[in-house]
């Protein structure tokens, strides 16, 4: 059985592909860990470590101690948080994955998977149905280290034969943990605001059309790519998607369960760095190189987050 470690484990994906993974390779296989302190899902059915990731010494001795042979390198500052502090995103981002990859490569484990972003393309990049293989000129400081860990990656597996592998992921909701210091972070707060307030002020404009997913995709894209089989992969970095929507969209479909939701548009900072991502993006490549495809669409994906989230809120609608 494989031993997977996870960084940022406490984050809006981490926490739950922890669960997904310990039910398959067993709690005590999967290694979570981070630097804060973790709610109780994390401790549970398996351990939990505080990790510096940019302490080499400290993660060599990790990886060792546990055995371990796949990483998965979730920990990450996302796109507004960079902006705010692109410092620490330059510190966390670069310097956090370059020591990963060079702990994989040292201490020679099976793989690196390290995810990308929508964030990695940038103005001069089409913004329809983007295709994988593309120009990638961002210009927010976390696009900036996303392209460069996709870079660095392809690099340490021409160079070392390194199994690097990576996926861009779009925005993502869920009901368990929140994201955190995003520019999709809109579609995961609009969904606890219709349910708790019946209103809901989005920070992006009424267009701003941006590629999504929900949870369960996303971590179901994941697993598969870290268990595909190494000799189909013919890229490294690979384009997700699952849905397209804008905030008038989402606003749309919720009302559909909540005809009295409300919503207005006050859109900031955020806004401008919506403007330089994909509208939609074409994921063709993941699903010829290792079989991706989504299972849930903007309807269904807003009737089972309603559920789940008013069932977390004791909130009826
Ligand atoms: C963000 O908004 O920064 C992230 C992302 C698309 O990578 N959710």
């Amino acid at each position: 059985m494989k031993r997977i470690l996870v960084t940022g484990a406490y984050g809006q994906i981490g926490t739950e592909l922890i669960g997904v993974l310990r039910k398959k390779y067993g709690g005590e296989n999967v290694i979570a860990t981070g630097r804060k302190k973790p709610p109780e899902i994390l401790t549970k059915d398996g351990p939990y470590y505080r990790l510096d990731i940019l302490d080499e010494n400290q993660l060599h001795t990790m990886l060792v101690d546990h055995d371990i042979d796949i990483i998965i390198h979730n920990a990450s500052v996302l796109s507004a948080t960079g902006e705010r502090n692109p410092q620490l995103a330059y510190r966390t981002n670069v310097e956090g994955s370059y020591n990963i990859l060079e702990a994989v490569r040292i201490l020679n484990l099976d793989q690196a998977l390290i995810p990308s972003s929508i964030a990695a393309f940038g103005p001069s990049t089409p913004q329809d149905n983007t295709p994988n293989d593309v120009i990638m000129r961002p210009t927010t400081m976390y696009g900036v280290t996303k392209v460069f860990v996709e870079l660095l990656g392809e690099y340490y597996t021409k160079r070392y034969d390194l199994d690097f592998r990576s996926l861009r992921y779009p925005g993502v909701i869920s009901s368990e943990a929140l994201p955190g210091g995003g520019t999709t972070d809109y579609a995961v707060e609009i969904f606890y605001e219709a349910l708790k307030n019946k209103k809901y002020t989005s920070f992006l404009a009424k267009d701003a059309m941006l590629p999504m997913m929900y949870m369960p995709d996303c971590l179901k894209c994941t697993v598969d790519l870290m268990e595909a089989d190494a000799s189909k992969l013919v890229h490294r970095s690979y384009n997700i998607t699952a849905m397209s929507f804008t905030p008038e969209d989402i606003a749309n479909e919720i009302k559909k369960h909540i005809p009295e939701f409300e919503i207005d548009y006050e859109p900031d900072f955020r806004q401008e760095i919506a403007e330089t991502w994909p509208r939609s993006i074409d994921d063709s490549v993941a699903r010829e190189e290792w079989g991706w495809t989504p299972d849930y669409d903007l309807t269904s994906m807003t009737k089972d987050m309603l559920e789940k989230l008013s069932k977390k809120l004791g909130v009826k609608y």
